[in-house]
């Protein structure tokens, strides 16, 4: 008796050459409606599935392959007679080769004006069930999910039958992709009921691409990315020139976006090891980038700029001067891209920056042992809700200088000391384990860049003690916006009296460890 084969396929590519293959390597073919009409009109051989299960499809196309003698005939297992015997007594015939893919559920519910009732109709459950029970049976059954293993199941069909070691990698192939299907219709009725709390949260990751090695040359990685796409990420920004990506090239990349979005004006973010070195904020792109690239000419080297406007010619030409590793930005002109593109290996990348409110989703960072999820620090904060907690008030000019630090420091590694003019980060200490420590690292740096005059301190947690504020008051500081909330503000309040600083408490926290 001939072995069998049964095709049922949302996706028809490739359907014809390998069914003809099939019947070429002696396997008679069973097909549903859709897949035996393309196999008719192109002429190959095969049976309806009524004539093998006795039932018509029905319920639209619901019912169609759920009958025993098709789960029979792949979960019943050769080695077994008991098994046999069953087949044998009820009818059923053994099949040995399944292609399967599904019903277009991701892509359905990507179309913009997909109904509930559309999305629910693609979610498929006769095809994921002849999956499993296939490939639960790889002893015995080959299932291919993939048209990309087509070839290799072909090959091997004509050399006489599939290898138990190609089987089972089709079989793990399947499970993979069914857990994945699934995840994503949970996460999509999840959504529907409302649900985003990061405790409901189903994680729907697809390969994006291998990467040629991780944070060191010896890790092997690869990135995943959200099965729907995130419209402002790193994973949808378009690289026009340079060498691939890098996994510290994607973190850092993310972590530059993250600042940007926080900008409407015109503004440039430099950024190294995942913290931003300078960001500039100007009438335009140019005196943005001048801003961002004098708040730090020395770290800037080497790093990723991100930049929230198109690129010109004459902004182009000052970042030619420079080593980078990537500029992101909505767009270049010709004329810049031709310049930049001069470098080989620096990477140009376009991202559609007017999406940039909607990348809200949840947060994941992995752990030995686990993930943790969160919502994104996205919170909205309104300066004029800021409470002076000091005998001065802030200046116009303090005030907007503040309010520029206070979105700066929130991407900085705590403990985070962000110090800034209305227009740049002068001075950033980033990651030190004392509050103190990142003070005097963000003053160091605007003194060495004679940068003081007219910065502003921001910090992205409490001062435990007066130690900070004092360190501040001593090189000349006259404002300083923090969250408050220590049992010890009042030390703070007082030595800020003391030297004449003026100090709003914002009333939220923004540590990024
Ligand atoms: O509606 S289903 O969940 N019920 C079934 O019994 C069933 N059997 C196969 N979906 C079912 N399929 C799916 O139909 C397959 O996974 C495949 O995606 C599709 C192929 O249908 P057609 O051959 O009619 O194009």
């Amino acid at each position: 008796m001939k072995k069998r084969a049964l095709i049922s396929v949302s996706d028809k590519t490739g359907l014809v050459a390998f069914a003809k293959g099939i019947v070429a390597a002696g396997l008679e073919i069973i097909s549903t409606g859709g897949t035996k009409k393309a196999l008719d009109e192109a002429g190959v051989p095969s049976l309806a599935i009524e004539e093998v299960t006795g039932f018509p499809e029905m319920m639209d196309g619901r019912v169609k392959t759920l009958h025993p003698k098709i789960h029979g005939g792949l979960l019943g297992r050769r080695d077994l007679d008991s098994h046999m015997a069953a087949m044998r007594s009820h009818g059923i015939t053994e099949i040995d080769l399944v292609v399967v893919n599904l019903y277009p559920f991701k892509e359905t519910i990507e179309k913009p004006d997909v109904t509930e009732a559309e999305a629910i109709e693609n979610i498929d459950i006769g095809g994921p069930s002849m999956l499993r029970s296939g490939a639960k049976n790889f002893a015995s059954v080959a299932v291919v999910v993939d048209p990309a293993d087509y070839e290799l199941v072909l090959t091997e069909l004509q050399a006489g039958g599939t290898t138990l070691g190609t089987r089972k990698y089709l079989a793990a192939k399947v499970f993979r992709h069914t857990a994945a299907y699934d995840a994503l219709i949970a996460g999509y009725l999840t959504n529907v009921v409302g649900d985003s709390q990061p405790e409901k949260m189903t994680l729907t990751y697809e390969l994006k691409q291998s990467l040629r090695y991780g944070e060191n040359s010896h890790q092997q990685a690869a990135f995943y990315q959200d099965a729907l796409p995130v419209s402002y990420s790193i994973a949808q920004a378009k690289q026009l020139h340079g060498k691939e990506l890098s996994y510290n090239n994607i973190k850092d990349a993310d972590a530059a976006l993250r600042i940007a979005r926080e900008f409407e004006a015109p503004t440039v973010v430099a950024l190294k090891h995942m913290n931003p070195c300078g960001i500039g904020t100007g009438d335009t792109i140019e005196a943005a980038y001048d801003f961002a690239y004098a708040a730090d000419p020395v770290s800037i080297f080497g790093g990723i700029l991100v930049a929230n406007r198109t690129i010109d010619l004459a902004t182009a030409e000052k970042m030619h001067q420079l080593f980078l590793e990537i500029i992101i930005a909505p767009d270049f002109t010709e004329e810049a891209f031709a310049v930049l593109s001069k470098k080989k290996n620096l990477r140009l990348m376009t991202l559609d920056f007017s999406q940039k409110d909607q990348s809200t989703n949840n947060e994941t960072v992995s752990v030995l042992g686990g993930l943790l999820v969160q919502e994104q620090d996205v919170v909205k904060e309104d300066p004029a809700n800021w409470q002076v907690v000091t005998k001065r008030q802030p200046t116009k000019a303090e005030l907007a200088a503040m309010a520029f630090a206070w979105k700066a420091v929130k991407h900085v590694k705590s403990n985070a000391i962000v110090l800034a003019n209305e227009h740049q980060t002068v001075g950033i200490g980033a990651g030190q384990m004392n509050r103190v420590g990142s003070v005097k690292i963000a003053i160091d740096q605007a003194e060495a860049a004679e940068m003081m005059d007219g910065a502003v301190l921001a910090s992205d947690a409490f001062f435990p003690m007066a130690d900070s504020v004092e360190y501040a008051a001593a090189h000349g500081i006259k404002a300083i916006v923090q969250p408050g909330g220590s049992i010890k503000d009042q030390l703070s309040i007082e030595a800020a009296d003391a030297a004449g600083i003026a100090m709003v408490f914002t009333d939220l926290r923004h540590f990024r460890h």
